[in-house]
C-alpha cells in the first residue's frame, strides 16, 4: 500500500509535533546531528525548514537532514528563494492576515511553474500572523500587520475565509521568538470554526505551552527557538493524548 501523503497525515486524528530548522542556525554538522538525534528520540513527526533571511543554503540543510533521518522534511518558505526539490513537501503559504499582495499571490505566481514540475507535495496553507508582544521577523519582512492578540473574532473570520477560499490548512503563527504564543482562546475558537487541520506555532517555550496548544485544538504544534535555547526540556515530551 502507498504511504499516506503528508496532508493525509495532517488530517489524522492524532496530535503531531514539528520542529522548525532555520538554515541560518542549523548548518553546523554536530549541532544538526544533535537536534536530529533528539527529534528522533522524542518521536517528532516533521521537520519544517525555512527562515526569514538566507545566509545558508536551504537545499544543503535539507540534504543533510535527509542523510540522517527518515522524518519528512517540509519547506516552510520565508521567500520564493526558499524552494528546493529535495524536500518532501512545501507549505504554499498565503499570508491571509496581511494585505500585502506579494504574500497573498505575487510570490506564488513566481514559484508556480517550478512547483508544478517538482515532486514536492504542495499544501495550500492560510497563514495567519497574530501579534505576540514583539515585532517578529515575519511581520517586519512581510510588511504586514499581525492580527491583535485579543481579536479572536478577526482571527476566526480570517481562518473561515481561508478555508472557504480553498486552503487545506490553517497556520496560526505568533512568529519565531514571539514573547507570547497564540492564546488558547484564539486556538479553540479558530478550531471550532474550521474543518481543516490547524497548525500552531511561535513563542512556545515549555511543555505546558505545547500541551495547552494541543488541548485547545492545534493538530500540529511547531517549535523552533526552544531547540536552540533549552533542548533538554524536550526530553520529557510525550505525545499529547497518549
Ligand atoms: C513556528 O515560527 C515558529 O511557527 C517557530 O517559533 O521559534 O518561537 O518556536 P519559535
Amino acid at each position: 500500500m502507498e504511504n499516506p501523503s503528508i496532508y493525509q497525515n495532517f488530517c489524522r486524528n492524532k496530535k503531531q509535533l514539528a520542529v522548525l530548522l532555520d538554515p541560518d542556525k542549523s548548518l553546523e554538522t554536530i549541532a544538526l546531528q544533535k537536534k536530529i538525534d533528539l527529534a528522533e528520540s522524542i518521536g517528532i513527526d516533521y521537520f519544517f525548514v525555512g527562515g526569514s533571511l538566507i545566509a545558508n543554503s536551504l537545499t544543503i540543510l535539507i540534504q543533510q537532514i535527509k542523510k540522517r533521518t527518515a522524518i519528512p522534511v517540509i519547506i516552510f518558505p520565508g521567500s520564493v528563494i526558499q524552494i528546493s526539490d529535495n524536500a518532501d513537501g512545501l507549505l504554499f503559504l498565503s499570508l491571509i492576515s496581511g494585505r500585502n499582495p506579494e504574500f497573498l499571490i505575487g510570490n506564488h505566481v513566481i514559484a508556480a511553474p517550478f512547483l508544478k514540475k517538482s515532486n514536492l507535495e504542495i499544501i495550500s496553507t492560510g497563514y495567519i500572523l497574530v501579534e505576540s508582544g514583539v515585532q517578529t521577523s515575519v511581520e517586519y519582512m512581510s510588511n504586514t500587520k499581525a492580527i491583535p492578540h485579543s481579536k479572536v473574532d478577526i482571527a476566526t473570520a480570517t481562518a473561515i475565509a481561508g478555508e472557504l477560499l480553498g486552503n487545506k490548512l490553517i497556520y496560526l503563527e505568533a512568529g519565531s521568538g514571539a514573547a507570547k504564543p497564540v492564546s488558547s482562546e484564539m486556538i479553540a475558537e479558530v478550531k471550532r470554526n474550521i474543518s481543516i487541520p490547524l497548525i500552531v506555532g511561535g513563542g512556545i517555550r515549555s511543555l505546558a505551552q505545547m500541551n495547552n496548544a494541543f488541548a485547545s485544538g492545534a493538530d500540529v504544534v511547531v517549535i523552533g527557538t526552544i531547540l536552540e535555547e533549552n533542548p533538554e526540556m524536550l526530553k520529557n515530551y510525550v505525545r499529547f493524548g497518549t
